[in-house]
């Protein structure tokens, strides 16, 4: 299933970048983006996930992410988390550069995870930016107000904003460092993250997607891996690891 050259240089390499999106947390019930019971299917990105949408219906935009709080509470890292989170103890860099905002990369055990679309655990007043962990603030199904009057708002990055700076720049760099780049359960078509595989090949890496069907980057990628990320990535940990 891994090429000869994929175990060798997993074997030998010293930088390691794994770009995720929807597609690892899919098995552990978070529904994806695009797929069949995608969540932009019932909505679309335009109509939610941006700041005009938010300002111009709160209750709405609100009531859409409380349903994915409550998903992304019940739902626990699956075996493709896992695998990752052991593979970081093989390398000296190993970083997860993550679209998801379900916070599973570090419930499953990786420690350097960088959150390129912020984390839907965390909320804050759009107009003093006081934080509210979502313990903090009943999930009414009306959006939350804060102590200064302001819109709670969840701490993820909407269409037309600009990624956080420190994790975008840290993704950056790993993805130029990495001598092996996983691109995981992606269909890589939001920007600017998509654009990493596309950096790391040009800096010298072997590209690896792993993904249940071909996307726009299977073209580039050095090796595609068609299959489930739980499945492909523990084989990938006893294949090339633990023999
Ligand atoms: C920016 C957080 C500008 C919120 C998300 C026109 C109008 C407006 C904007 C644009 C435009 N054209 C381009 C843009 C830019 C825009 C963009 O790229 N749009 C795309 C859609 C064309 N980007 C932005 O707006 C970004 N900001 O550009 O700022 C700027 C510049 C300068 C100054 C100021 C501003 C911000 C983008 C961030 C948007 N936020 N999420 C939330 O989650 O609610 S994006 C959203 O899509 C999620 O983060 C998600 O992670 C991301 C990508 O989706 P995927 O993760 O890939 O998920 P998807 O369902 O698509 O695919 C799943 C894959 O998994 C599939 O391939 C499937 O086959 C596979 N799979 C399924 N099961 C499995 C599996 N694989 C393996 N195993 C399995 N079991
Ligand atoms: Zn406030």
């Amino acid at each position: 299933m891994f090429s000869e050259q994929l175990i060798s240089k997993l074997k030998k390499a010293e930088s390691i970048a794994v770009f995720t999106g929807a597609g690892i947390s899919a098995e552990s019930g978070v529904p994806t983006f695009r797929g069949e019971n995608g969540l932009w299917k019932k909505f679309r990105p335009e109509e939610l996930a941006n700041f005009d949408a938010f300002m111009r219906n709160p209750d709405l935009v609100w009531e859409w992410y409380r349903y994915r709080k409550k998903i992304i509470a019940d739902i626990k890292p699956n075996p493709g988390h896992y695998a990752l989170a052991e593979m970081e103890n093989y390398h000296k860099n190993f970083a997860i550069i993550t679209q998801n905002v379900d916070n599973l990369h570090r419930r499953a055990g990786s420690k350097t995870v960088y959150e390129l679309h912020g984390n839907i655990e965390r909320n804050y007043c759009i107009d003093c930016r006081k934080n509210f962990p979502n313990e903090k603030i009943l999930l009414s199904d009306k959006v939350p107000h804060c102590i200064c009057g302001g819109l709670v708002r969840p701490d993820v990055v909407w269409f037309g904003e600009m990624l956080p700076e420190d994790q975008w720049n840290a993704g950056e760099a790993a993805a130029e460092r990495a001598e092996v780049f996983f691109a995981v359960g992606t269909s890589a078509v939001v920007y600017p993250a998509a654009s990493l595989p596309q950096i790391a090949k040009r800096a010298g890496a072997y590209v690896v997607e792993v993904n249940i069907e071909r996307t726009e980057l299977s073209y580039d990628a050095d090796e595609v891996l068609i299959g489930k990320s739980g499945e492909i990535l523990p084989k990938l940990l006893d294949t090339c690891y633990k023999k």
